[in-house]
């Protein structure tokens, strides 16, 4: 929202801004709000020393409004309906009255952290790290020798392995298969540790469960991905002090010494347009070149080695939505049919979760994300999820609820997985 607009009103607005992220826009869905963490002391939030980024309210009205500051730098974590929250480096935030933006309140990423922190591991156990994420996959692999593959699909910026979980029990190893595919991704952004548990869920749902007629049934004809963890790295600094410290970014370090490329802006697709930023300090930098991170190279050989894949799914919190293409231009799908086939599958998840489907860029218009480039590169029908919760740090009691209607979504996408175009028949 630009200077424009009634300033008066925003203040009073900024105080009423939403709980959760892009709360006005869920459609009516409401979580009983998580209990104020006690306020913690100067000595609790010293690891955060040196972070520059701040916390803050502007004025924002629409998702025009939204996208330019997304493109500013901004990090829109929390949409109100006059207002966003989110973080943003202090250089970005300084530029943003310039840019005619209204920030309504602000303050450092330390005073943020003094109200919000929760403390990791002690009271998020449940959640599972780099290393007892690489455990559970060999589990689940070693458990089920017959049906399962565990391979790389690349390294990291700081050497971690991407696993990815094959279930196909016809085809071993990494070669791909003329069956149809479907590829599960969490963790692009290191902060959603929950995204990481809902693919870990769903690995060990399909195998619990093998024996089924209906999941035996799609481990006899299709060929299954799951990478719970794209950016390892992001995720294991998020919790390395014990304090969460609200990464996004992977841990690449910029030519100006910031940390990080939004690895959900890195893809080529329209790559570092709206809602993207070029400055490395941003939290939504989009990297010097598309696919200029490890990380995302991974996926995109992964993705570009197996013509099979009809389907993907990339978990993301928060905020209880399931969105389609595009993510990056303001239109809706151009392709008719293909249009039909992501709404009805779309419909088709959220009886399950009951999320909220819309198409990506009614949200905001972000350029470079997962979804458009699958779909616009390969034709496969790609989300994103935002999981529920109204925090990315929700605690343990949400796993176990967003892991099972999120399983249910995914074996629905499972069954339409064979062929996506009976649903616009
Ligand atoms: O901005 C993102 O990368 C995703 N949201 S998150 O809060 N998990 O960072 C949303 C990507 C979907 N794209 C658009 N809404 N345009
Ligand atoms: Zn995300």
């Amino acid at each position: 929202m630009k200077i424009t607009l009634h300033a008066f009103l925003l203040f009073s607005l900024a105080s009423a801004a939403a709980a959760g992220p892009f709360e006005q826009l869920r459609g009516g869905l409401e979580l009983p709000s998580a209990p104020e963490p006690s306020l913690k002391t100067e000595a609790d939030i010293q690891y955060l020393q040196g972070d520059s980024r701040y916390w803050v309210t502007v004025a924002a009205d629409d998702k025009y409004d939204r996208t330019a500051l997304l493109s500013a730098g901004m990090d829109i974590v929390e949409i109100g309906k006059y207002t966003v929250s989110g973080f943003i480096a202090k250089v970005e935030m300084d530029q943003l009255a310039a840019k005619g933006f209204i920030v309504t309140s602000r303050q450092s990423i330390q005073e943020y952290a003094k109200k919000h922190l929760k403390d990791f591991p002690a009271a998020d156990a449940a959640y599972h790290n780099y290393k007892e994420t690489v455990e559970l996959l060999q589990k689940l692999a070693a458990d089920n020798p017959a049906e399962t593959t565990l391979f790389s699909i690349g390294k990291t910026i700081e050497g971690r392995d991407i696993w990815c979980l094959r279930i196909n029990p016809a085809e071993k190893g990494e070669t791909p298969s003329a069956r149809p595919a479907a590829f599960f991704m969490g963790n692009h952004h290191g902060r959603e540790h929950l995204t990481n548990e809902v693919a870990l869920g769903l690995a060990s749902h399909l195998l619990a469960r093998k024996n089924d007629p209906e999941i035996k049934k799609y481990l006899e004809t299709l060929d299954i991905y799951i990478a719970p963890m794209t950016n390892p790295d992001g995720a294991e600094y998020d919790i390395q002090t014990g304090k969460y410290r609200w990464q996004r970014k992977n841990m690449r370090i910029n030519p100006d010494k910031s940390i990080g490329v939004d690895l959900n802006r890195n893809y080529d697709s329209l790559w570092c347009q709206a809602g993207s930023s070029h400055y490395p300090n941003a939290e939504t930098y989009c990297g010097p070149y598309a696919f200029s991170e490890p990380e995302t190279q991974a996926v995109k050989s992964f993705v570009g080695a197996r013509k099979n894949l009809k389907t993907l799914m990339s978990y993301h919190s928060y905020s209880s939505l399931l969105l389609y293409p595009w993510a990056g231009k303001d239109v809706p799908l151009e392709n008719e049919k293909d249009r039909k086939v992501f709404e009805a599958m779309a419909k088709g998840m959220t009886a399950f979760t009951n999320y909220k489907p819309q198409q990506s860029s009614d949200l905001y218009v972000a350029t470079g994300d997962t979804t458009d480039w699958a779909y616009s590169t390969a034709g496969i029908f790609s989300f994103t999820t935002e999981l529920e919760g109204t925090t990315f740090y929700p605690g343990a009691a949400i796993i176990d609820k967003a892991v099972s209607k999120n399983v249910k979504a995914a074996v629905y996408l499972l069954s339409v997985t064979n062929d996506p175009y009976q649903l616009a028949k």
